[in-house]
């Protein structure tokens, strides 16, 4: 240690900081160091007496011993949180609002408390304990006691699901579960939630922290636990609603439980983020962007800056520049104030880490490790590290390591970036650093991520929703559409169910498999980029009309025609980037040719449906009002710009989720098929539609209609034949981003939800329920344009010095 004043200027050492763990030690005695679940407003020990220990990861002390929840816990939190229910909603939009204004209070009041629990729990820095995490958590709840204020302005026709399920990861403990139970309670939900096995503490203190604010009894509820408890969580049909934070092999698990259920679902999963640094970059600041996006945490963060491209002009010079920096990066005792980084989370995490830097070196990476001298080798403490000269397709570039590794490549030009940016199965965050804002402005919708900081990194805010793209989840939390992930339209508990003859009738007296197909006049075809294409199988379906007669063929489409269909529609990515005029002219176009052909349709539905002359009317022209419903929002559905508590603002963007798989339902086929693809083509979406499989003709008839509109190749493409085959191709298709289920079949929205596992891909399903497409409130609105869209917030600094940047 140095002696002198000079000696200390000159090598920056200073002694440690430790912060007490007195107060956290006194309250874990105060519970005789066990911790049982909080359910209905009490403390209980787990029905099955089974526990679990928590452990500092720090120094491998011991800190107290924790229920684990079977299934018989789960049962009698979901109970409690069932009776709670009706309680909580009948209080009115004040009362809940109080109840998070009192819990932001006395988060803020054990702010001190919280952090050094957490610490001690986690292992994470005291550092980051008290400026980040206990903050955020007060900020969310203060934000969500606001929404909860305004909820029926806010959110006119919606209700809470009832009962939500969290399970939710280590990483933020408290935060998560701030994230977590703020939007639920607000929306007016209760809920039951699981903290991680490794970190159980600060929930079990939130618990308390409920009680002083006078929550009523089962409104939450914490089910401590580990893997398990959090299966019987997402399994337990008293649940209405699944949130879950965590990774994304369990993620696809938990997807895999739900389908079918009817029970809602957003996953918050991995991530593999990349941070980019063009050559006119301020470096020095990039290298604190670098140091906080990865090293923040001990890069247990999702949304770490895992991957680092550096534009090659200025590699080397970076590189040298985080050496030294790494050089000085403090490894140490988590609740020494003056450390950067303490301890991971546990052991398992240290073997998997250093597993994975083992393979990055063994594939051909360069290690580099400056500080490795300075970490201490008792307690699972792991050095900041790089790897240099990873390739894009090595391990360590492609898998989350979920620590503080941090992967180097090169690139060349903007365009490069992007490629490379985006070559990952994830798709959460990303960073640029440029300080041309043109160049960082151009890139940023480019890149297939939820966040995207500018100059900056790790920035987050209650009012800015957070969450991913791809196999990074889907849903998001904080901010307005947070909240629209704990509420569900009202309309939806009035629905009746398809009853199963529905179905039944549709594929077997009104589809006949022919062999071969009819004279090329009398069969329609499938509408594959912008052109009429043979089905691969060269089979067709006769459809009979409504008195059983033959109304004309149409294509019998196969697998290989749902991938053409998908490839076409990928290839019209341009749809997305399309003035939003642009959009709205061409719906108004198709809306125009459709009023100049309304007899001939009305006389098709008469035919086919049996319906009466006015009830075709009627369908025909509420699907040309829709029509031009979606094209009035096709340029008014804009993102919003967010004003959080930093000098930045977050613009959220509204993206076209990409390409959306839409399944029709029969009845009103041409009304239910253009209220599903309009709010797609708004929302700038490309779709491959399975129509009506009984009333195919309908959207055959369409094709002319498009081809006079303009409507460009492959934004919408038309597979006709067996719903439920052509339905699993394409929900299991990867370069599918989601799929809106509204088909006839009771069965199909399980067959979707499985389905989507591969790529996580996005799913709205009906449940087997029916929905009356003439009313508006059921099935046109921004309802339709929210499942078209992703939500992507993006982080702009301003000003300049003194004042910029970080405001927690
Ligand atoms: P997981 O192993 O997925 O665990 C997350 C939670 O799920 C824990 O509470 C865990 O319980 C529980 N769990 C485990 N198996 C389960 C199952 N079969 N059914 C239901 N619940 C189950 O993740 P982790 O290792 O704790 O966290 C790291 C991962 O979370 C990383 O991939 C990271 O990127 C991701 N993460 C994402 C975000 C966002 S916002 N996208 C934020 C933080 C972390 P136990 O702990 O008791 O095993």
């Amino acid at each position: 240690m140095s002696t002198n004043v000079a000696e200390i200027f000159e090598t920056m050492e200073y002694g440690p900081a430790p912060e007490s763990e007195k107060t956290a030690l006194e309250w874990l005695e105060g519970h005789q160091k066990t911790i049982g679940h909080f359910i209905n407003g009490k403390w209980v020990v787990p029905a099955k007496s089974k526990w679990f220990d928590s452990v500092n990861p720090a120094t491998g002390q011991k800190l107290a011993k924790i229920a684990c929840g079977t299934k018989a816990d789960v049962d009698s939190a979901v109970k409690a949180a069932t009776a709670a229910l009706k309680k909580w909603q009948a209080l009115d939009n004040h009362a809940r609002a109080k109840y998070l204004y009192a819990l932001a209070r006395l988060i803020q009041k054990n702010a001190r408390l919280l952090a050094v629990l957490e610490t001690l729990d986690n292992g994470k820095p005291i550092r980051e304990t008290r400026d980040l995490d206990v903050n955020l958590a007060a900020r969310h709840f203060y934000h969500h006691a606001g929404w909860a204020q305004i909820l029926d302005t806010a959110f006119p026709g919606y209700e809470a699901h009832g009962v939500v399920g969290q399970v939710i990861p280590w990483n933020f403990p408290f935060l998560m579960m701030a994230w977590k139970i703020a939007p639920a309670l607000a929306a007016g939900n209760t809920v039951v939630l699981k903290p991680a096995e490794f970190t159980p503490l600060t929930a079990a203190l939130f618990a308390e922290l409920c009680v002083e604010a006078g929550l009523p009894a089962g409104v939450v509820n914490i089910v401590q636990g580990d893997g398990s408890t959090g299966a019987e969580i997402t399994k337990h049909p008293g649940i209405a609603k699944i949130a879950f934070t965590g990774s994304t092999d369990v993620g696809r698990l938990i997807r895999e439980t739900t389908a079918g259920s009817g029970k809602a679902l957003t996953l918050e999963l991995g991530g593999k983020s990349p941070t980019i640094v063009f050559e006119n970059a301020d470096l020095d600041s990039a290298v604190e962007g670098v140091v906080d996006g990865i090293w923040l945490n001990q890069g247990e963060v999702c949304c770490a800056g895992s991957r680092l491209l550096l534009q090659e002009g200025i590699a080397d010079k970076m590189i040298k520049k985080l050496k030294r920096r790494m050089k000085n990066l403090r490894v140490g005792s988590p609740l020494d104030k003056a450390i950067d980084m303490g301890a991971l989370a546990s052991d398992e995490q240290y073997k998997k880490i250093d597993k994975l830097v083992k393979i990055g070196v063994k594939e051909g990476a360069e290690l580099v490790q400056p500080g490795k001298a300075d970490c201490p080798t008792q307690g699972c403490f792991y050095p900041p590290t790089m790897l240099l000269n990873v390739q894009p397709a090595d391990t360590v570039a492609e898998v989350e390591i979920f620590g503080p590794v941090v992967s180097v490549m090169t690139f060349r030009t903007p365009e490069e970036a992007v490629q490379l940016a985006n070559n990952s199965r994830y798709g959460l965050a990303a960073s640029i650093w440029s300080e041309n804002i043109n160049l960082a402005l151009d890139l940023a919708p480019r890149l297939k991520a939820g966040v995207v900081w500018i100059n900056s990194t790790n920035m987050f805010d209650a009012a800015c929703g957070f969450g991913g793209y791809r196999e990074s989840g889907f849903g998001r939390e904080g901010g307005r559409e947070g909240m629209y992930a704990y509420l569900k339209p009202a309309y939806l508990s009035d629905l009746p169910k398809y009853k199963n003859a529905e179905n039944k009738l549709s594929a077997a007296a009104h589809a006949k498999h022919v062999e071969g197909i009819d004279s090329i006049d009398r069969t329609a075809k499938l509408y594959i980029g912008g052109k009429q294409a043979r089905p691969d199988g060269a089979y067709s379906l006769s459809i009979l009309n409504a008195r059983g007669k033959l109304a004309g063929q149409v294509g019998e489409g196969n697998r290989k025609d749902i991938r053409n269909a998908v490839e076409a529609a990928k290839k019209a990515e341009g749809w997305g980037k399309a003035a939003h005029h642009l959009r709205a002219q061409i719906l108004y176009y198709i809306a125009e040719n459709l009023s100049a052909r309304a007899e001939e349709f009305k006389k098709r539905l008469v035919d086919l449906t049996g319906v009466t002359p006015a009830q075709a009317k009627k369908e025909v022209d509420e699907s040309i009002r829709r029509l031009f419903t979606y094209g009035a929002w096709a340029d008014k559905y804009d993102g919003d710009v967010h004003y959080p508590p930093a000098r930045m603002v977050a613009v959220a963007m509204k993206e076209p989720v990409g390409t959306l798989g839409i399944v029709c339902p029969d009845e009103n086929p041409l009304l239910s098929f253009v209220s599903l693809f309009a709010p797609a083509m708004a929302a700038g979406s490309r779709s491959v539609i399975i129509p009506s499989e009984k009333y195919p003709l309908i959207a055959t008839d369409l094709y002319q209609v498009f081809d006079t509109s303009d409507v460009p190749a492959g934004v919408i493409n038309i597979v006709t034949g067996r719903r439920a085959e052509l339905t699993k191709t394409l929900a299991e298709h990867d370069d599918v981003d989601a799929v809106w289920y509204f088909g006839s079949d009771t069965t199909g929205s399980l067959l979707v939800e499985k389905a989507s596992i591969g790529n996580l891909k996005r799913t709205w399903v009906n449940n087997g329920l029916k929905r009356d497409w003439f009313d508006r409130t059921q099935a046109e609105g921004e309802e339709y344009l929210r499942h078209a869209t992703e939500i992507k917030n993006v982080w702009i600094p301003y000003g300049e010095g003194e004042g910029g940047g970080k405001a927690y």
